[in-house]
């Protein structure tokens, strides 16, 4: 018998696939409906001190290869996430929650009021948002990313995690995972956020296709799969105490055992989700479930990491 249920951070979990931060997660209605779907678990939008409307629309456009976007970190604040995370029922499924803030001390502010609410909820730090005009995404700058991660460990008890951004330069990896094993709060690394500032165009309008940052967004879909491959498996490699989510390009089962290989131990999916629905988790749980009994594997943890070289 095949089972998708596993243990992350104490936690169970039925299926390993939840939403990537960002997608249909913006509001308690959006947020019930991945709670309704067959995902594993959930995570809310990354949030900020105060709400913001984020930046002019369109803000986000589906190529045929995937998807550009500039949200610019809209979101409801803090307070309404964690009003939410209090009143989850977390023996239906784990909830995780995305913090970005726009200063070191938003995110000790907003991680000192989730530890005193004492709650099940999973902290993952955003560090790569790449669209707020002016802000430079932290995990690009390893000195500052060292800096908010000894202050959020400082005041935060509790193993969390960070969403990074995909790095493209092996001296970068070794770099970035250096920062990250100085921290044994830093539990888990998701990889990875939009591959950040590209340009999509519409040669018939001889025009960009969103609006911000005259068109410049972050990509996902099938453009970043390899990338989010390389960079799970770059940092599974190298932080073999910590744990990986996958994230990027997933829209088959076939996509999620990939991740699964190259050393993920939760999968997200963003793209794919923004255009199939929450619908998605239960045709992705099949999809892969199917691999597994083909391959004749047990569960999801006796592929992990299982990738070979030649
Ligand atoms: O809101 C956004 O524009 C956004 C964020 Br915070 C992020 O982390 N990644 C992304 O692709 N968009």
């Amino acid at each position: 018998m095949t089972t998708l249920s596993t243990t992350f951070l104490g936690q169970t979990f039925a299926s390993p696939l939840f939403n990537a931060s960002g997608v249909r997660c913006f509001d308690k209605d959006e947020l019930n409906s991945l709670l309704a779907s067959a995902s594993g678990s959930l995570v809310t939008k990354s949030c900020t001190r105060e709400a913001r409307t984020g930046n002019p629309e369109p803000r986000y456009v589906a190529t045929p290869l995937g998807s550009i976007n500039s949200m610019g970190l809209p979101n409801k604040g803090y307070g309404y996430y964690l009003d939410y995370a209090k009143a989850h029922d977390y023996s239906k499924k784990p909830l995780f929650m995305s913090v970005a803030g726009l200063s070191l001390d938003d995110n000790i502010a907003m991680v000192a009021a989730i530890r005193d609410a004492a709650l099940p909820a999973i902290v993952e730090l955003n560090l790569s948002c790449p669209n707020v005009p002016g802000k430079p995404q932290i995990a690009y700058d390893f000195d500052a990313m060292d800096r908010m991660l000894a202050a959020v460990s400082a005041e935060y008890d509790r193993p969390f995690g960070v969403k990074m951004p995909p790095y493209f330069d092996i001296a970068h990896f070794d770099l970035a995972a250096e920062v990250l094993n100085r921290y044994p709060a830093v539990a888990f690394i998701t990889c990875i956020n939009s591959v950040g500032n590209a340009l999509v165009i519409d040669i018939e309008r001889e025009e960009v296709v969103i609006k911000p940052k005259d068109g410049f967004g972050g990509l996902g879909g099938d453009y970043v799969l390899p990338t989010a491959l390389a960079n799970v498996n770059a940092f599974h490699r190298r932080c073999p105490e910590k744990r990986v989510i996958g994230c990027g390009g997933v829209r088959s089962g076939e996509h999620i055992f990939m991740h699964l290989l190259a050393g993920a131990s939760l999968v997200q999916v963003g793209t794919a989700l923004q255009e199939e629905g929450p619908g998605i988790f239960a045709r992705l749980n099949a999809e892969l479930a199917a691999i597994l009994e083909r391959k004749g594997y047990a569960s999801i943890d006796e592929v992990r990491g299982r990738l070979k070289t030649l």
